[in-house]
């Protein structure tokens, strides 16, 4: 059997974060969920270990936190999964995520929300576009197939551990689709299903300044990852 860690950054998410933690803990898969909380000023940590989490502090930085949490895993875990603290993704497809790689057939099982159903005003035209723009430019790199950056994914954790990743904000979730695609490890991308968050208010995407930020950060690790 093979044992899973759910790594969960959240930045002020006292709403969403229980359920979250919730329906995660409902697949039955996790042998633990961590949600790492980047300096939250509301109660995010709190609910999160009522919720049946465990909870670590990282500095600010989406990518900051995913490492943080990648490193905070128990000794035998085999399979870290990351998803976001929102209650955008959806726990359920967990299962999906992690079977592949626990029957040995893959290394890396990312979601993709666009084959997958959505819900109206869950993801902004930039976000499919820039997913899809990626995915053509790692098709051209590396021969993979990528249809969005979804935050939803599972990875062998020895795999990750090798990736040496790097990115401290949003150009995480991209390096690690890049720097699998160059290890070559075993890829699959699955369909999900994706919500609107389920409360709190959004960092990126809702706004244009989160917006500009993560898109400049995004095209800098695209063009960092592949001269290197
Ligand atoms: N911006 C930001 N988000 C963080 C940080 N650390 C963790 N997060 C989490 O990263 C996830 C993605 O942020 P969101 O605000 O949902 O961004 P988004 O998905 O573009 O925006 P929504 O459309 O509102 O879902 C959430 O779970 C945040 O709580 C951080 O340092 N900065
Ligand atoms: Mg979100």
């Amino acid at each position: 059997m093979s044992k899973v860690s759910v790594v969960i950054p959240a930045l002020n998410e006292e709403e969403p974060i229980a359920g979250v933690v919730r329906e995660c803990l409902a697949t039955g898969m996790p042998g633990e969920v961590i949600v790492v909380d980047n300096g939250s000023t509301d109660r995010t940590a709190e609910r999160a270990r009522e919720a049946g989490a465990s909870t670590i502090t990282a500095p600010r930085g989406y990518g900051r936190a995913c490492a943080s949490g990648a490193r905070a895993v128990s000794v035998e875990c085999d399979i870290v999964v990351f998803l976001d603290g929102d209650g955008s993704d959806i726990p359920a497809f967990m299962p999906q995520l992690v079977e592949p790689i626990a029957r040995g057939t893959h290394d890396f099982v990312i979601g993709s929300r666009t084959r997958g159903k959505r819900e109206p005003g869950s993801m902004n035209f930039q976000q499919i576009l820039s997913g899809r723009i990626a995915g053509w430019i790692m098709q051209l790199l590396y021969g993979v197939r990528y249809t969005d950056m979804c935050p939803f994914r599972a990875i062998r954790r020895d795999a990750l551990a090798k990736l040496d990743m790097r990115e401290e904000t949003y150009g995480w979730n991209l390096e690690m689709q890049m720097k699998a695609a160059r290890a070559k490890l075993r890829i699959l991308e699955i369909p999900v299903n994706h919500r609107r968050r389920t409360g709190g208010e959004s960092k990126v995407s809702g706004t244009m300044r989160g917006t500009f930020v993560a898109g400049a950060r995004i095209a800098a690790t695209l063009v960092r990852v592949a001269l290197a």
